[in-house]
């Protein structure tokens, strides 16, 4: 209870009630939250209480009595036949054990709960019309969504068509894994645009496009978990699970059946540790009455069901100190500003680096050197500053001066229109030419091995090279006076270099690092056109008329060959012998098998045949045989005392097979 006259309670209820649709409307609308979901929860649970505890205070229009999510105007609205609500929340064991006394007492005994993973995503409706997907749809403000439909048709685990002509709906989250959230996110960092603030805020900002050509080119997933109009014969939350899954919808299998709220606890626990190394972001758990027909007698109350909750997650966060703010010097000359902080153990990992993405950001979070900071994990990955502690602010705290000077070349740092990263101009800027020639060096690139970051920094600082064009005139007595470099390394480095010069063209016009040009774009144009002196000169109507080419990437090519030192460059790779054609198989050469265009990592010690003999019978098949496992991985291939590939294959979900499995498929082939 609180201490307040209602006139006080009053001020108080409408101070949050202000604050709280400011936030919403960030956080819904722009898909921009400004506060931490924690900080939000708080205000909102405590206007919670007041109204309680004054009813007299409660309005029609307060907060507390929307579902949250006001409309975004262009989109087309779907109105929902059964309304999507939000969830009660609890943030303890203790309010979790309440719900269930609850239920208890309506139900009259004891009841089992399905727990399932909250899935940090958009809540998103699928409607089918005898098996064939016909909408789908957000859930804006409950009752009224936006239509979707273009969208999801990109979304590659959505069903399009079912393997029996049902009419029904389902519901689930729509949601970017970790992996794909960090790319994108570095991605929008490197082209100056503005990162997003969470794996949610991505999956909303991606499938909320009215263009939905950019939806396409974003690593969109969904997880489906209610079934709103079940047939007679599905008559509980986890069956109602398995049958979906059965139908092909992308289902979460980690959900369990309990009898108890002690299981539900462990359950919690098991979560709470595992949640940092799933592949995509969770905040809770969601706990459900298992039983539909209880659920049914349960029903609802205006806002939320009473036979679910969610119990979330208590945020991760660690208090550190600012010792230093560094600029980094991207390959296409923005600079970013990373905070350098004493190290803590946050989220499963040491931090001691956290991105600010930009200029404004900086400003806006007002970090200084000394400055005592919140650090958080932005989807559980990426480490960022939340806020300053400023009741520990030194007395003699100085606000941060932006450079106003490139810290590799001393050029002026400009931003360009309609820009928030600040950049460097200059084509000469050391930095830049660094980051250029470790990207042409990469191995999506020339894959040029033994000449990575720190190689490359040397070549640059002692002159030998101040281009990619210079990497192929590099001489052996050069490369002799890099430290720790003897006659085998430089004999290895310079065979790498000479084999590069065979590479099919796609690899040479990706590596050249032209923006929004990357690896997938640059076979896509080199397919087609077949060699780099033609694709030189096409114009931009040229380029779009490859499928998934649009405008941005033409203007962009077009621009880049436009300058005489690109040209000039590409004459003098040309010179040195570099290839210019495309070398590229034409498709059909390796006849269809399980192998084929697959990623495949081998691990462990295989019985039958050598490490090397099993990759290039992969490779026959047309296997792409990688060293570490990541989400892009098909298959993980193992054999005995398999250690952290194994481990780390099953938590992305990566599908295994054993030696044995591998050698039957390719036997299914021959
Ligand atoms: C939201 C979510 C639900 C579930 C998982 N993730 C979510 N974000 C689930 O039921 N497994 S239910 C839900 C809602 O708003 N009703």
């Amino acid at each position: 209870m609180t201490q307040l006259s209602l006139e006080q309670a009053q001020e108080k209820v409408t101070a949050l009630r202000e604050q709280l649709n400011k936030w919403a409307d960030a956080y819904y609308t722009k898909d921009a939250p400004v506060v931490e979901d924690a900080t939000y929860d708080k205000s909102y649970n405590e206007l919670v209480k007041l109204e309680k505890e004054f009813p007299s205070l409660v309005t029609s229009d307060s907060i507390t009595q929307r579902v949250g999510g006001e409309i975004k105007s262009s989109f087309s609205k779907v109105e929902h036949a059964v309304p999507m609500l939000s969830m009660g929340d609890v943030f303890s064991k203790a309010e979790l054990k309440e719900f269930d006394e609850r239920i208890q007492k309506v139900i009259g005994h004891p009841v089992a709960y399905n727990a399932e993973l909250k899935i940090d995503g958009l809540s998103l409706s699928l409607e089918y019309e005898a098996g064939k997907l016909v909408r789908a749809s957000t859930r804006g403000n409950g009752t009224v969504g936006e239509d979707v439909t273009a969208n999801a048709r990109f979304i590659k685990d959505i069903p399009q068509t079912l393997p029996v002509p049902l009419t029904t709906e389902v519901r689930g989250e729509c949601y970017m894994g970790k992996e794909s959230f960090a790319l994108l996110n570095s991605e929008r960092d490197a082209k100056g645009e503005q990162a997003f603030a969470n794996p949610r805020n991505a999956a909303a900002g991606s499938l909320r496009q009215l263009n939905a050509q950019i939806t396409k080119k974003r690593d969109l997933s969904t997880f489906i978990y209610t079934w709103v109009n079940p047939p007679k014969n599905i008559t509980s939350q986890h069956q109602a699970i398995d049958e979906l899954n059965k139908l092909g919808f992308h289902t979460n299998q980690t959900g369990r059946r309990f009898e108890s709220m002690d299981e539900v606890f462990d359950f919690i626990d098991e979560y709470t540790e595992k949640r940092n190394s799933l592949s995509y972001g969770i905040d809770g758990i969601v706990l459900k009455v298992d039983d539909l027909s209880l659920q049914n007698d349960l029903g609802n109350t205006v806002k939320v069901p009473r036979w679910e909750i969610a119990y979330k997650f208590p945020p991760e966060e660690q208090e550190t100190i600012v010792r230093e703010i560094v600029w980094t010097v991207g390959r296409t000359g923005v600079v970013t500003p990373t905070a350098i902080m004493d190290p803590v153990q946050l989220a499963g990992t040491t931090v001691s680096r956290a991105v600010l993405h930009n200029e404004e950001l900086l400003k806006q979070k007002d970090v200084r050197i000394g400055d005592t900071v919140k650090l958080h994990k932005a989807g559980d990955i990426i480490p960022e500053i939340s806020e300053v502690v400023l009741s520990k602010r030194p007395a003699d705290s100085q606000p941060y001066q932006i450079p106003t000077k490139c810290p590799s070349c001393g050029g002026e740092l400009v931003h360009l229109k309609g820009e928030v990263a600040l950049r460097c101009v200059n084509p000469m800027c050391p930095a830049q030419v660094e980051e250029r020639i470790t990207h042409f060096a990469s191995r999506q690139a020339m894959d040029i091995r033994g000449l990575g970051p720190k190689i490359v920094k040397q070549l640059i600082d002692k002159g030998f090279v101040k281009d990619v064009a210079d990497l192929y005139h590099l001489s052996a007595e050069q490369l002799g006076q890099l430290d720790h470099f003897k006659e085998k390394s430089i004999d290895n480095l310079l065979t790498s270099i000479n084999n590069s010069k065979e590479n099919s063209v796609e690899l040479l016009l990706f590596g050249l690092g032209i923006d929004h040009v990357g690896a997938k774009a640059a076979r896509l144009i080199v397919e087609k056109y077949k060699d780099l002196e033609k694709i030189m000169n096409l114009s931009v109507p040229e380029l779009t008329t490859i499928d998934t080419i649009g405008e941005t990437i033409a203007e962009s090519m077009v621009a880049y060959f436009a300058q005489p030192q690109a040209r000039k460059l590409i004459q003098e790779l040309m010179d040195s012998g570099v290839n210019m054609g495309y070398l590229g198989t034409d498709e059909g050469e390796i006849t269809d098998n399980f192998f084929k265009d697959k990623t495949v990592v081998l691990t462990g010690k295989l019985a039958d045949f050598t490490r090397s003999e099993f990759t290039k019978k992969l490779q026959a098949l047309g296997a792409k045989v990688t060293s570490s496992v990541s989400k892009k991985t098909d298959y993980l291939i193992y054999g005995d005392d398999a250690g952290s590939k194994l481990t780390k294959a099953q938590q992305l979900e990566v599908p295994l097979l054993t030696e044995q499995d591998a050698i039957a498929q390719m036997n299914k082939n021959n």
